[in-house]
């Protein structure tokens, strides 16, 4: 096993001190400039006694300030934790307090603050400009662990349940560069990335910082939050070479007239977060003749397991594990189904998780022998291409039945041309049962007439017990940060 330091692998010396490593609106920054500034701050912090497993909450837009903070705590041995900055209060709280954390940056009225905890009572609050004045001029103590030990950790969004502390070492960051972004990608120093994804997602995390920092690339870091004009503003303008996307800014950008123009420069264009429809990946390759390259991850395995590649693209799939991953469908007893039939994916590989922090029966229920059950579920055909049905905690009984709504929701999209987006979701109809409904977004100008023909389309394709009670028109669907529905808030829309 050998010992690791991010921070000292990707900046102590590096290679192209003068090249650019960040493109952003507050300015650019070389990676000297990036290691100097690191340095000082990794000073400060050890001057100030953060100690080696301590853990840092990072609650900041996307910027320079957010990975100058990421990479100075590992430096320095502690544990970095990149999080939502608008998050609630009673959220942050409560990460705070689970992960028992020493200190929290955050920034206020554009002043970064560093926010110190003792036995977790906040104890001092020091601005950045003050916590530098401590800094000590060359540091270079870096702090190597294992590379299996944690290096850092990232929050699961908890649609379902608390938040959990999602442990990851340094191999594992590692790996998903490895097998993701230069075996799937070919990612290689002359890129420049750019992912709508923010950094407290991992999948923005491996985008901007571990993608580049490990291929001595570039990333463009925008802290606004993405609007398809933002996004082609910010194409024209940086000229990206790899794009990492969701399927809603796909759909959004895709009847846009300066979208081509605007995706010249973009070699690899990448799609996660949410399934991708196939209706969106056809029309896309029609108009802009490259393939949207759909991958599936998760938190739990630090970033994409399963994509799709550039020669192989196809229209629903989502491609095959990647090498060194293995995906097995399994159904409720654990047994391996055969090709073609739905059941729970399970996952092992390089950068699975070291586990939840401190909470040994969650690991235990999702983490067994070395794989992780996803709580997704797929078919894989005979050639091992997966096919995303949904998650399990979507799929709903109604008069004893199971309704999948992922189905459904393929072939709806594929009939009704002017349907952008839409769900089913169960809810209660007047005597307390369950019963499915349809949430659909549409471009279309003659809605009345649309909903009648969705009607006959629900009575000539699906069973009683699959057609929606009720089906509403939304302008957008509900959608968390992550850009994937919530689909709990739609349920509660129509309940009663
Ligand atoms: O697909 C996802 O939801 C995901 C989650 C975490 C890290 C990476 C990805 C793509």
């Amino acid at each position: 096993m050998s010992i690791e330091n991010l921070t000292a692998r990707w900046l102590a010396e590096p290679k192209d001190p003068e090249k650019v490593v960040i493109y952003s609106e507050q300015g650019n920054l070389t990676y000297l400039s990036l290691q100097q500034q690191v340095c000082q701050l990794a000073g400060a912090f050890e001057t100030m006694k953060l100690l080696e497993n301590e853990r840092v909450i990072i609650a900041m837009d996307d910027s320079s300030a957010l990975y100058i903070s990421f990479l100075a705590s590992v430096a320095c041995g502690a544990i970095p934790i990149v999080v939502n900055p608008k998050l609630s209060k009673e959220n942050l709280t409560f990460i705070i307090n689970d992960s028992q954390a020493s200190l929290l940056i955050s920034k206020q009225d554009d002043v970064i603050q560093f926010h110190f905890y003792h036995n977790m009572k906040l104890s001092k609050t020091i601005s950045l400009d003050d916590l530098l004045s401590f800094g000590v001029l060359n540091w270079n103590n870096y702090h190597y662990k294992q590379e299996d030990d944690i290096a850092f950790m990232q929050y699961t969004s908890g649609t379902t349940g608390s938040p959990k502390g999602v442990m990851h070492s340094s191999k594992n960051a590692l790996s998903s560069v490895r097998f993701f972004a230069k075996d799937v990608l070919h990612a290689n120093s002359a890129d420049r990335f750019y992912s709508l994804a923010k950094s407290f997602f991992g999948y923005g995390l491996g985008n901007s910082l571990f993608f580049p920092l490990e291929c001595g690339a570039s990333v463009v870091l925008d802290a606004d939050w993405p609007s398809p004009n933002r996004v082609l503003e910010n194409l024209l303008r940086y000229r990206p070479s790899v794009f990492f996307g969701v399927p809603a800014m796909y759909q959004a950008l895709l009847s846009n007239k300066s979208t081509k123009e605007a995706f010249a420069s973009v070699r690899a264009t990448v799609s996660a977060g949410a399934s991708l429809p196939e209706k969106l990946f056809t029309s896309w390759e029609a108009e802009f003749n490259t393939p949207i390259l759909d991958g599936l991850g998760s938190t739990e395995l630090c970033h994409i397991f399963c994509s799709q590649k550039s020669d192989s693209a196809q229209a629903g799939s989502l491609g095959k594990a990647l090498q060194e991953y293995d995906i097995e469908i399994r159904d409720q007893q654990g047994n391996v189904v055969p090709n073609d039939v739905c059941g729970n994916m399970w996952v092992k590989g390089p950068s699975l998780s070291l586990g939840y922090w401190q909470n040994p029966s969650a690991t235990e229920i999702k983490f067994q022998s070395g794989w992780y059950n996803t709580g997704d579920l797929a078919t894989r055909d005979k050639r091992g291409c997966i096919y995303f049905k949904g998650r399990s905690d979507d799929l709903f009984k109604v008069n004893g039945r199971w309704v999948i709504p992922c189905d459904i929701e393929k072939g709806l999209l594929s009939e009704f041309s002017s349907v952008i987006e839409l769900a089913i979701v169960p809810v209660l109809d007047e005597n307390g049962l369950t019963k499915a409904a349809l949430f659909i977004v549409t471009n279309d100008n003659n809605v009345s007439s649309l909903l009648s023909d969705i009607n006959n389309w629900c009575q000539m394709n699906l069973s009683n017990y699959q057609r929606p009670l009720h089906i509403k028109v939304l302008s957008t669907l509900p959608r968390n940060d992550n850009g994937k529905v919530i689909r709990k808030l739609l349920s509660l829309e129509l309940d009663g």
